[in-house]
């Protein structure tokens, strides 16, 4: 696999698995990026890389850029479930459109697919329960975004059995990290601190969330795409369980703040419980492991970043924010 098409590779994830490439591979790199709010060109600064500016849901472009490819590690989506909540809309057109014709180019073309998804397919788990989710879960999602995705899920399956296509699946667990957008739950709460507010905690903080590193996604991705089985579906996970609360109190007491300087605010509409991934699949039979075994040792280095780059999230904040404060969750 020499030539590798990445799809979102302008967004969170996505980038961070375009500079494992660069940095661990002498592979060909693409990007296929829409640039929506959530992407950043800056996140693939310095690397020699080639970006396309275009939709996974057009074929016209899709086609093809996948018929040059060897193989596509299909990230990109739309992903945050408050906004899936307010404007489902886009959800549909990128996941399971996107999905969808990026599927039929592999098809066309044979190329080799690896598609991400979230374990948030799976539902939730109870707080108490020690179950966690494992590739034989049935599938359960809550949200228009944990639908889509799901969707999104069942088409790549029926395209490995229905026409061969050489697909795998991946379901990971919350990723935290560099470049995360300030919407999301642990660069809001950073950036909050940063700039002199308060967390901002949905219900009762006790929702419960396996993060795992950025880092860590990337380089299981990398091993699933050399030596996953076709048609099979691997759980990431770094055994990373912590509830909201707890994550709010360890940056605020990273940061040098009171543990008890935070709001509680309104919470998000069907709020999935707790998400717990079981990757014992991965690690036996691909020999994964995490590099960030210790959550707060990685929440550092995250705050250290977010601390360093206050010039890119800060383009981001004021409007992030204002979009909670209609919300009644600022
Ligand atoms: O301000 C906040 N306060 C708060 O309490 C925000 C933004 C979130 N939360 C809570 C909601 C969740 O319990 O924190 C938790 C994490 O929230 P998000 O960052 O929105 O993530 P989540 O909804 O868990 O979904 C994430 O993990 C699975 C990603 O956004 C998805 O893209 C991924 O598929």
């Amino acid at each position: 696999m020499r030539r590798i098409l990445v799809t979102g590779g302008a967004g969170f994830i996505g980038s961070n698995f375009v500079h494992y490439l660069s940095e661990n591979t002498d592979c060909t790199i693409t990007v296929l990026d829409k640039l929506t709010y959530a992407a950043s060109r800056e996140a693939l600064e310095g690397l020699d890389v080639q970006l396309v500016v275009g939709d996974v849901a057009d074929p016209a472009v899709v086609d093809d850029l996948v018929g040059r490819h060897d193989a596509v590690v299909h990230f990109a989506a739309e992903s945050h479930n408050d906004n899936s909540l307010s404007d489902p809309g886009p959800f549909i057109a990128t996941n399971i459109v996107g999905t969808f014709c990026l599927l039929e180019a592999a098809r066309r073309h044979d190329v080799r697919l690896h598609h991400i998804s979230t374990d948030e397919v799976y539902g939730d788990l109870a707080l108490e329960d020690p179950a966690r989710f494992t590739e034989a879960t049935p599938y359960n999602p809550s949200s228009p975004y944990s639908a889509a995705k799901a969707g999104s899920d069942h088409l790549v399956r029926a395209w490995v059995r229905s026409f061969g296509v050489r697909a795998t699946i991946s379901n990971c667990s919350n990723n935290y990290g560099p470049w995360q957008h300030v919407e999301k739950f642990i660069p809001r709460q950073i950036t909050n601190v940063l700039g002199g507010g308060r967390p901002k905690v949905y219900g009762t903080g006790a929702n419960v969330r396996d993060w795992i590193h950025a880092a860590d996604h990337s380089s299981a991705v990398w091993e699933i795409l050399q030596r996953g089985r076709i048609g099979e579906t691997y759980l990431i996970g770094a055994d990373g369980e912590r509830d909201n609360l707890t994550v709010v109190r360890e940056i605020l007491r990273q940061l040098g703040r009171s543990e008890d300087e935070y709001d509680l605010v309104t919470d998000r509409a069907g709020h999935d419980l707790r998400y717990a991934i079981d990757s014992t699949k991965l690690r036996t039979e691909l020999g994964w492991a995490p590099a960030y075994g210790d959550f707060e040792a990685g929440l550092a280095q995250t705050i250290g970043w977010y601390q360093a780059h206050e010039s890119w999230w800060r383009t981001h904040k004021q409007a992030t924010e204002a979009a909670y404060a209609t919300r009644g969750q600022a």
